[in-house]
């Protein structure tokens, strides 16, 4: 220790002034010049914010169950079973779904009944062996992901991890000889998928290569989870792995909806906790709403019909309004496309989205979007952080990267925008910059007609988290939420609780 000391001493001595007073120097520079707010933690993952931008995207149910009429195939059936009336056209999936607003897909590739959509080495239960020719040459995920590229959408896959086919099933060799050899071809099929998705696969009974019998597995445990995450994502980094691989949450429910208060954290996938999330959680793992378009199952029924483009709204309203992303079930029939009453209705659904909250829809017009009127406001802040970065501009320049705030010591502000004319307004969107924690906990949200006296809007609704995006239908309806809107000279955003100074990266008002 003595030996420490002395040389530390020495060493000392040797350091020329000049550098000493370099060493000062750089002590005295503040170490955060820009009064940038620390982060609130927990915070997401690059790939889990990339994940939440993509909003809205399509499930595609379609594979085995498809022929058969089941829901969920036992794990027996003849492979020549699959036999497509058609070449299935995965591109007609991508852009029916691109017109309803959607920026992405996920296609199931393998459902429980375990037959695979593409020619995997790990099984002969695959459409190697398919029905026919459509069958046999029409490779899934590889024609999804050429697609979705193609057509400048997000693409991923369901593979289901229960897998009733597999005489493998139960034992390890499923994990290390199937199923993870599985998810790595499918991660082969492209690099830049956004997201993988597994169910909650606790087993069952099933066929299980003619054994039978029951196989109760636990999940956690049982799929390797951490090997599962680190083999895919070396292939595919950005890609979230949803449900299993614990990157995002199940919502809790398959109706389309989250709770209005809607946290991105949560440490516990219990009751309650799936559609509100958990303020206390300690992960980042945001809710992700399954829901289907049409009457009957996720897999096509003959005879099934479509949603309206009225409640497919009322979903969006309510999940992506709501800090979660959509994902609506669009299944496509025994030709392998969608029906055209599906695309049909997702149409008018795009061009709703486009005419009433301004979602870039391919095809339509600029000119036909809804007016954001907080572009044409004067928006007066209570409080502005210093550091010179966080104006009020940042609101309306569309930048996600930007961002209005208070200083550290206020966990309240108002916002007030104001126009020379009043304004029809109907929707008010707000966002946090995720990247640094959600915060927001409490707000409320009033108008004046003549810049004097307030009205509280949609006082029934928890006006409590914002996040990633918060959507608010200014009469507190989403079921009939495009009426007659409010003539508004002012409308002001009172913020009344936040878990640290709140900030705001963008807000709109249509
Ligand atoms: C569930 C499955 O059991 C259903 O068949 C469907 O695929 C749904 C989206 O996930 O876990």
């Amino acid at each position: 220790m003595k030996k420490l000391f002395t040389s530390i001493f020495l060493l000392g001595i040797m350091v020329p002034m000049s550098t000493m007073a370099q060493f000062q120097l750089k002590d005295e520079t503040p170490a955060n010049p820009d009064n940038v707010p620390a982060p609130v933690h927990p915070v997401p993952h690059e790939r889990q914010l990339l994940w939440n931008e993509t909003e809205f995207y399509a499930f595609f149910h379609y594979g085995m169950n498809t022929f058969t009429g089941s829901e969920w195939g036992f794990g027996n059936e003849a492979e020549s079973r699959y036999a497509p009336l058609g070449m299935p056209d995965p591109e007609q999936w991508v852009t029916a779904v691109k017109a309803a607003g959607m920026n992405g897909g996920i296609a199931v590739v393998k459902h429980h009944d375990g037959f695979c959509l593409w020619p995997t080495a790990t099984t002969e239960h695959s459409i190697k062996n398919a029905g026919n020719e459509y069958g046999r040459t029409a490779n899934i995920p590889k024609l999804f992901a050429d697609a979705s590229r193609k057509h400048n959408m997000k693409y991923g896959f369901y593979i289901s991890p229960w897998d009733r086919n597999s005489a493998h099933y139960g034992k390890d060799t499923y994990v290390t000889e199937v199923f993870l050899k599985q998810c790595e071809e499918l991660a082969e099929y492209g690099s830049d998928q956004f997201e993988m998705w597994f169910d909650g696969a606790r087993g069952g009974d099933g066929y299980y290569g003619g054994e039978g019998g029951t196989r109760d597995i636990d999940p956690e445990i049982y799929y390797d989870v951490p090997n599962l995450r680190a083999r895919v994502h070396r292939i595919a980094p950005n890609c979230v792995m949803w449900g299993v691989g614990g990157e995002a949450r199940w919502i809790g429910n398959e109706s389309g909806y989250a709770g209005e208060t809607n946290w991105a954290m949560s440490d516990y996938d219990g009751s309650g906790v799936l559609e509100e999330g958990d303020i206390n959680g300690w992960y980042w793992k945001p809710g992700e709403s399954d829901a289907k378009a049409t009457s009957a199952g996720w897999f096509w029924h003959q005879g099934e019909s479509m949603k309206s483009a009225e409640r497919l709204f009322q979903m969006y309203l309510e999940t992506v309004g709501r800090n979660a992303t959509l994902i609506l079930n669009c299944p496509p029939n025994q030709y392998g496309v969608l029906p055209e009453n599906t695309v049909n209705e997702l149409t008018k659904l795009g061009k709703m989205l486009h005419e009433r909250l301004a979602v870039p829809v391919y095809g339509l017009d600029e000119s036909t979007a809804a007016k954001d009127f907080a572009k044409s406001a004067t928006i007066e802040v209570s409080e502005t952080r210093t550091g010179g970065k966080y104006e009020v501009a940042n609101l309306t320049d569309g930048n996600k990267e930007t961002y209005w705030g208070t200083n550290d010591e206020s966990l309240t502000a108002t916002i007030t925008l104001s126009w020379d004319t009043p304004q029809v307004i109907r929707y008010l969107v707000m966002q946090e910059p995720v990247f640094l924690g959600q915060r927001i906990k409490d707000f409320k949200i009033e108008y004046s007609t003549d810049g004097e006296s307030w009205i509280e809007l949609c006082p029934a609704m928890q006006t409590t988290t914002v996040g990633y995006k918060r959507i608010i239908p200014l009469n507190g309806k989403t079921s009939e939420s495009f009426g007659n809107g409010y003539n508004a000279k002012k409308l002001r955003i009172t913020i009344l609780d936040s878990r640290a100074c709140p900030l705001l990266s963008n807000l709109n008002v249509y």
